[in-house]
């Protein structure tokens, strides 16, 4: 790796497997709508593209969300980045997104941003995600086969209507396949998660992993299912089972060879601050924040 691309991943936790013991992300949590339908999500929690399924994060306003993270930076100096990753899809909620986004940008400059996506809008927004110096994103590809894709997705909301069965998984794929080469070309560092799902696409991820790499995404990470009857997913509902570690490290090992894996993935809330792997959401609850230090307030 060249030295320019180790300094751009230096102090990311999720990027870099040695920064996530010293350096720590946030997230926070201004967008709740979301654009499509995986058949692993209950819309009453987290976004489980990148969230640990079944945790029901504070929804803030972009303003709060700005004083919360100066409160962070102000207690947590390894506090290095700031991800909005849900609870729903932040490009679904573009406003409220990108308006967080100028405002860290604005009072808090050195912190890195840092956006996860399904990648249905990502094509239109990738010249935005440029402007406003956001170096990381994260799309969630789980397939590169429509009729694969058609037993996770059961609806895309496209262009103000709703594409059910295969014709909405085509969109979906196309349009991460255009955001994939667009970020590739605005130079943008590109994480792509994959949800693995045994007898869905565990045998198809070894695929994904090589178009993804083809069209230059930086780290492949593949997580586990989590589905549990009582989080009201279709899966959780239909006994759909999560991989066991054995299964999922064969398929890490699979692609491994082919491109760098992140192997040290925690499944964060939307709202998560810390360290990977620790948990003090519950230090900066709004109540809290909003409170303890006012003199943050934007
Ligand atoms: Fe957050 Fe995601 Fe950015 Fe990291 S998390 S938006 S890339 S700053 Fe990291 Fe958490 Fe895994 Fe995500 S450990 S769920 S990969
Ligand atoms: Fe749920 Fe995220 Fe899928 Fe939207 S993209 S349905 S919020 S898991």
């Amino acid at each position: 790796m060249d030295e320019k691309l180790k300094q751009r991943i230096a102090n990311h936790p999720c990027y870099s497997e040695d920064a996530h013991h010293h350096y720590a992300r946030m997230h926070v949590a201004v967008a709740p709508a979301c654009n499509i339908q995986c058949n692993y999500c209950n819309r009453k929690y987290d976004c489980a593209n990148e969230s640990r399924p079944g945790v029901v994060s504070e929804l803030l306003t972009p303003e709060e969300a700005a004083h919360k993270v100066l409160v962070v930076a102000s207690k947590i100096p390894q506090m290095t980045v700031l991800g909005i990753a849900g609870p729903g899809d932040p490009l679904a909620n573009p406003e409220k997104t990108f308006r967080t986004f100028e405002l860290i940008a604005d009072k808090a400059p050195d912190i890195k941003l840092c956006l996860s996506t399904n990648g249905l809008m990502l094509p239109e927004y990738v010249d935005r995600i440029k402007q406003l110096n956001i170096d990381h994103v994260t799309i969630t590809i789980n397939m590169i086969d429509p009729e694969i894709g058609e037993k996770i997705y059961p609806w895309v909301h496209y262009n103000r209507k709703r594409y059910r069965g295969i014709e909405g998984v085509k969109i979906l794929h196309e349009k991460q396949m255009e955001g994939l080469q667009a970020l590739k070309e605005a130079d943008i560092l590109c994480k792509v998660n994959s949800v693995m799902i045994p007898g869905v696409n565990d045998h198809h991820l070894s695929e994904v992993n090589k178009v993804i790499r083809e069209k230059g995404a930086f780290l492949h990470n593949i997580m586990p299912l989590i589905s549990a009857p009582e989080h009201g997913t279709h899966f959780g509902l239909t006994g759909q089972r999560g991989p066991t570690p054995k299964e999922l490290k064969e398929v890490q090992d699979n692609c491994a060879g082919n491109m760098k894996m992140m192997r040290h993935c925690r499944q964060c809330r939307a709202d998560a601050v810390g360290l990977l792997g620790e948990d003090r959401s519950q230090e900066f609850t709004k109540d809290k924040f909003l409170t303890i230090t006012p003199e943050y307030d934007i």
